[in-house]
């Protein structure tokens, strides 16, 4: 038998990580450069000064994630795995992101008009440390960016209905969080068509269309490329799959119920979204530089 999920806390090193002033610049230069094929290869000259996860070698999942920007891993936490995390995630404060002075409340307790209740601890718990560090997505990372990736953030929040007007992330963009990253998502509740699936344009990580950095509407969207490429994520707790959000995608604005999600940002450089939260220690994986960690 498998050992529950513990709601283990890491110690913490430092609450404000602040990203340096050289990561602050490069992300000014890469979030101008639009073309995904300047972007791949300017990610390609920087894969050539970093160090390689020689042992990363044909990831089934690798051409799936070239082509279309994303592979699903149906039941990637089984169903008393997942309940169990959702079950620390639940007992954990939240805050929401764009409307800090709410300060903080459970998500029981949550204001009116929240959209995303944050979990800002969520990078201390060493069971989602055991997800973002796995081997497998690891060696998916590092053979997608073609070097060992940073382990940039570890996020968890939840997605709330009773709203009218999707907010921020619940309209389609694209995100430019480095010149190469991937997010890998993990569902912690079922998400069926009311609970805000995550919605992805296949293929549009490399498509030079809606190139712009604002928000799209769906109809924009529609048009540009096809209501039969827009994937909608329904699936169970336990369900995950990773992208390339540079890609077009949203988080569909919930109707009913709650979604909880557990997020991990790989990336070849690291971000000016880094984990603003660290624990002490290195990277439990040599096959990664972890921006939770701090020596
Ligand atoms: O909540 C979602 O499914 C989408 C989140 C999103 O846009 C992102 O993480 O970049």
């Amino acid at each position: 038998m498998q050992q529950a999920v513990s709601g283990e806390l890491l110690p913490l090193k430092r609450r404000i990580a602040r990203p340096s002033i050289p990561v602050y610049v490069f992300h000014r230069i890469q979030e101008r450069i639009r073309h995904p094929g300047t972007r791949k290869r300017l990610s390609d000259v920087i894969s050539l000064f970093r160090p390689k996860n020689r042992a990363a070698a044909a990831n089934a999942d690798l051409a799936a994630l070239n082509r279309d920007g994303v592979v699903h891993f149906p039941g990637y936490l089984d169903a008393g795995r997942a309940a169990e995390l959702r079950e620390i995630l639940s007992q954990m404060a939240c805050r929401d992101p764009w409307k800090p002075q709410h300060g903080t409340f459970l998500l029981g307790d949550a204001p009116p008009g929240t959209h995303v209740a944050d979990i800002a601890e969520a990078p201390l718990l060493r069971a989602a440390h055991d997800i973002a560090f796995d081997e497998h997505l690891l060696s998916l990372a590092a053979e997608y960016f073609g070097s060992v990736p940073y382990v940039d953030s570890i996020q968890a929040w939840w997605s709330l209905s009773g709203n009218d007007e999707p907010e921020e992330a619940e309209n389609f963009h694209r995100d430019n969080d480095a010149i190469r990253f991937l997010k890998f998502f993990l569902y912690l509740t079922d998400v069926g068509e009311d609970q805000g699936p995550h919605k992805f344009v296949r293929g549009s990580h490399v498509e030079p269309v809606l190139l712009g950095t604002s928000r799209l509407s769906d109809a924009e969207v529609e048009e540009a490329f096809g209501t039969g490429r827009i994937l909608t994520m329904t699936g169970r707790a336990g369900d995950a799959f990773i992208e390339d959000t540079f890609g077009v995608h949203k988080g569909q604005l919930p109707v009913s119920g709650t979604r909880l999600l557990l997020q991990v940002r790989y990336s070849i450089t690291p971000t000016i979204f880094r984990s603003r939260l660290t624990v002490p220690g290195k990277s439990p994986a040599a096959t990664s530089i972890s921006l939770i960690h701090e020596g």
